[in-house]
């Protein structure tokens, strides 16, 4: 369902058609990471999805319900990618229309463990371009935004990438995901250890991927990649990236693509391409894809 003409004259008139959009979404992370604290005081009921270590729990779909049920009463014309409603069965589609991009509990293992990083993202996207991020990381209680044109911030605090150029004076973070595929486990392992013995100052990793396009956004480090994420995990980080000065690209090089499910964030294109000399890439199917 497009936005319709009338819409279309009305928005053109306002300086920012989506800071209403944007602002719910902050309100709606803020009472999601509320939800997420207290259930980390309690027992954890696990759930698996598509393997033994790719794990969701009941607190990621009350969460995910409680964002969706929030913004639908407000949006009642907007649409939906969640990661919990496609696990369920919903398409991956994104269309014109404006669109929510949510990961209720980016960090879900972490948050089983009590591991202390887990985020709530909601990226927004209408005719297909990101709008606007909000993650908010609520154990540390940060909340990180970004608005297409109108910069990144943390805690109102205004965010910088870092200005490093030096690949041996980075730090640099990545995943190792939920794959246990001994094939593409090595990949990933050897990928690792060609970038650690550039040799970069650092390796890290937080558990999520929007928490890890954060501190790339705040100059806490230069570089994320990953293969394997989805578009829910890194739409609201995406835009918070770019709007610290920061550049997205595809593993291969190419030009960032949200639903490939691999990616580069950096602070600028000299690390990012020194990065990418190293990827040894392996195959994961698009969020997009046909599903057969
Ligand atoms: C997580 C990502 C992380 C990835 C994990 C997991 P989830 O998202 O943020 O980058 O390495 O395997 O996919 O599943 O916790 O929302």
């Amino acid at each position: 369902m497009a936005v319709n003409s009338d819409t279309n004259k009305y928005l053109g008139k306002m300086e920012d058609p989506w800071k209403e959009a944007m602002d719910h979404a902050v309100a709606v992370a803020r009472k999601a990471g509320a939800v997420i604290r207290d259930a980390l005081q309690n027992e954890v009921k696990i759930m698996c999805k598509s393997s033994s270590v790719d794990l969701v729990t009941k607190t990621d779909q009350k969460v995910e319900n409680l964002i969706i049920a929030s913004v639908k009463e407000k949006f009642p014309t907007h649409s939906f990618i969640g990661e919990e409603s496609v696990a369920a069965g919903q398409p991956c589609i994104l269309s014109d229309n404006p669109t929510w991009i949510i990961d209720p509990v980016d960090g879900t293992t972490n948050f089983v463990h009590g591991f202390p990083f887990v985020a709530v993202s909601i990226g927004f996207a209408v005719k297909k371009e990101l709008e606007f991020g909000v993650v908010y990381s609520c154990v540390e209680d940060k909340m990180y935004t970004g608005r297409k044109g109108k910069g990144a911030y943390c805690d109102g605090e205004k965010l910088q990438v870092s200005d490093q150029t030096d690949i041996r004076k980075s730090m640099i973070i990545s995943e190792l995901g939920s794959n246990r595929d001994p094939e593409t486990v090595s990949k990933i392992f050897s990928t690792m250890q060609k970038i650690l013995c550039i040799p970069v100052h650092g390796l890290r990793g937080s558990g999520t991927a929007a928490t890890n396009m954060c501190l790339v956004a705040s100059g806490a480090v230069e570089a994320f990649f990953e293969i394997g994420i989805h578009c829910w995990d890194i739409a609201a980080g995406a835009v918070i990236v770019t709007e610290a000065g920061g550049v997205l690209l595809d593993v291969d090089g190419g030009p960032f693509d949200l639903m490939s499910r691999r990616m580069v964030s950096a602070n600028n294109k000299t690390i990012a391409d020194r990065i990418i000399k190293e990827i040894d890439i392996f195959p994961a199917e698009r969020d997009d894809a046909v599903k057969k």
